[in-house]
């Protein structure tokens, strides 16, 4: 397992190195106030941990180039987009993400409508801007995953199912779609770009879904004992407003321990690379313990 240390100096490293191009990737000639409300949503202080993702995949089978970057900062866009209609009053209603009011809190609602589907597009564009014979392949599977099969499809579910019952196949569901078809986007692209194999592929798809729904488990969890200031997002709101969640299916001892096996899961999809996916592995095994 790589020390603490070492991955504290690597994960700093990366968050810098995609800050620095998220700085760049609103283009200055968008008119305000969307300009405004765009960078406000994308440059909000968050974990990283999608670009982060599909940049340590890459990396797991060539050295770093400027489409891997560029694929990146596409997918956080996506998924800054998310976050942005997520928060709006026909969503989640909410008032404060990434430790920040909300993006409609802060330019309005139709303004944040208008960020989200700006950084939407804006994403297409970075991607299919990239001339490197893999970025269409990479493009296609961030597609796949960021729409109705993938995360938008989670999102429809929890929203069909808001203060009705479900079993927890559709909960599982929901959440690999909203959650997990992210992060299976981030790895996906990552080692499409790097030039993987079917298997290579398959095991860093195992390693996704495996974090993806251990991720979403704990943040369940932390919905409801984390606090606003850790959180930088309001607790207590899944059991406040009807939500289907891991929890609510299985309780929460139970929860943690799916939690561990996902992450087990993760851990040994990607046993083929190696020390190589040390990083990888830790990452997965930190988020368990995240407080936020
Ligand atoms: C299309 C109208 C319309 C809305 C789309 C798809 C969607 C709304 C929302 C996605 C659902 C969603 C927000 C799922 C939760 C995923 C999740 C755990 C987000 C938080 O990710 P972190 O913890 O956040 O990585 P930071 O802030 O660190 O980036």
């Amino acid at each position: 397992m790589m020390p603490d240390t070492a991955y504290e100096a690597r994960a700093l490293r990366r968050r810098a190195e995609i800050d620095a191009a998220l700085a760049l990737a609103v283009p200055d000639t968008i008119e305000e106030p969307l300009k405004g409300a765009m960078r406000y949503a994308l440059l909000a202080p968050g974990k990283r941990l999608r670009p982060m993702l599909l940049l340590e995949a890459h990396a797991l089978l060539s050295p770093p180039d400027d489409t891997a970057m560029r694929m990146a900062t596409a997918l956080e866009m996506i998924h800054a987009y998310s976050l942005v209609h997520d928060d709006l009053p026909a969503m989640d209603n909410d008032t404060l993400r990434r430790g920040r009011p909300t993006c409609h809190v802060a330019y309005g609602e139709a303004m944040a409508i208008l960020a989200g589907d700006a950084l939407l597009s804006q994403a297409f564009e970075t991607m299919l801007g990239c001339a490197h014979p893999r970025a269409q392949r990479a493009a296609f599977a961030i597609a796949r995953c960021a729409g109705a099969q993938g995360m938008v499809g989670g999102q429809g579910l929890d929203i069909a199912y808001t203060g009705r019952e479900a079993d927890r196949e559709v909960i599982g569901r929901m959440q690999a779609g909203k959650t997990a078809a992210l992060f299976r986007a981030a790895v996906s692209a990552g080692l499409i770009l790097a030039g993987a194999d079917e298997g290579q592929l398959d095991a860093g798809d195992r390693y996704a879904y495996g974090l993806g729904r251990a991720f979403q488990a704990i943040d369940d969890l932390l919905d409801l004992s984390g606090d606003a200031a850790q959180l930088g997002k309001t607790p207590g709101k899944d059991e406040a407003e009807g939500k289907l969640t891991w929890v609510s299916a299985v309780g929460e001892a139970q929860a943690r321990l799916d939690a561990e096996r996902w992450t087990r899961d993760a851990v040994d999809a990607l046993a083929a690379f190696g020390p190589a996916a040390d990083f990888l592995r830790a990452l997965a095994v930190r988020a368990l313990s995240r407080l936020n």
